[in-house]
């Protein structure tokens, strides 16, 4: 019983209308993770994620502890067979056995290295825990995936959809530094559940990997994209083709009220963290019509829904 990725969901639609259910009255289920452990691993820095999980679990009645491994532990070897002389302390193999005698379930962030594509695509950190832990666990944003994220985009979507089957646009935007295609992966694989007219806008060389995007009509021209959008939902990705690389920061791409304008009345979402005037300016973030703080805001149903579904143990997850 895992959720590692979208395709953990068995009914999008209904998990949405459950979050908002939950949403309404978050503390129905208090008693459900009485006397329960979560164990929130980092292997990189959050804001959102570590609280709002941790928000769910306590409204859930669950116990929370949680651990930086980039500081706080031992650095962990995650190789078959190594001699360990060398900087790592303990195998992942111990590690995952002792942190499931503690909690009931385990999260974990390990965001992609972006130099190396197939040891990535290999989720040696995620994956090594599902092996070697006794308890489910949960996918906190790993190289090629963040779930949580993308179904707190669901449950936004939801709640601002217009009458009409909505257009959606998945911009990129420019970024100084090399981010990861986990959010834009998993937000396109949620996109292939939902009735809309969903259309990827970026610049060449900064094509998803197809094995994902599949047959996600792709528009190169960013304005033409945005005509008639009901929702514009922008992150920076470096270059999967030219794996991690920064091969424009062109600011023509950042999203500006000009650019808004050619939409219908379109609203902003973005994950976050965002970077002001880079990524998009302060005119649209603050913005009526921006949805980065609801966002935000469900990020805890998002969880709270996939960890009561956990401990009710109703669901088939997948299996371990
Ligand atoms: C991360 C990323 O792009 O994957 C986390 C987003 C939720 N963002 C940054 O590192 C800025
Ligand atoms: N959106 C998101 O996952 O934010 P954090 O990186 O702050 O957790």
């Amino acid at each position: 019983m895992n959720y590692l990725s979208i395709s953990d969901i068995d009914n999008l639609n209904e998990w949405v209308n459950d979050a908002i259910e939950i949403k309404k009255d978050p503390f129905k289920f208090q008693t459900l993770g009485k006397n329960k452990t979560i164990g929130l691993l980092f292997f990189n820095n959050s804001l959102r994620t570590r609280l709002s999980t941790q928000k769910a679990a306590l409204n859930l009645g669950m116990n929370t502890v949680v651990m930086n491994f980039g500081s706080e532990s031992w650095s962990l070897e995650f190789e078959d067979g190594t001699v360990m002389d060398k900087g790592k302390s303990e195998h992942v193999k111990e590690a995952a056995r002792v942190i499931s005698l503690f909690c009931d379930v385990i999260a974990i962030r390990a965001f992609a290295t972006l130099t190396n594509k197939e040891k990535d695509k290999a989720e040696e950190v995620l994956n090594s825990f599902v092996k070697y832990a006794s308890v489910p666990i949960v996918n906190m944003e790993c190289s090629v995936g963040h779930p949580l994220q993308a179904l707190a985009d669901a449950i936004t979507l939801h709640e601002n959809s217009p009458i009409h089957k909505p257009k959606i646009v998945l911009s990129w935007a420019p970024h100084p530094k090399a981010l990861s295609h986990a959010v834009a992966n998993s937000f396109v694989e949620m996109m292939h559940n939902q009735d809309a007219n969903f259309v990827i806008t970026h610049p060449e060389g900064y094509e998803l990997d197809n094995e994902i995007t599949k047959e996600t009509p792709i528009e190169y021209d960013q304005n033409k994209a945005f005509e008639n959008a009901d929702f514009i939902y922008v992150k920076n990705w470096s270059s999967f083709n030219d794996y991690g690389k920064v091969l424009s920061q062109d600011n023509n791409w950042m999203i500006t009220r000009e650019k808004m304008e050619r939409t219908n009345k379109a609203k902003f979402m973005h994950c976050l963290p965002v970077r002001r005037n880079v990524v998009v300016t302060d005119a649209v973030l603050d913005s009526e019509n921006s949805l980065v703080i609801e966002q935000a805001n469900n990020r805890t149903y998002s969880a709270q829904i996939v960890l009561k579904k956990i401990l009710e143990g109703s669901h088939s997850f997948t299996k371990k």
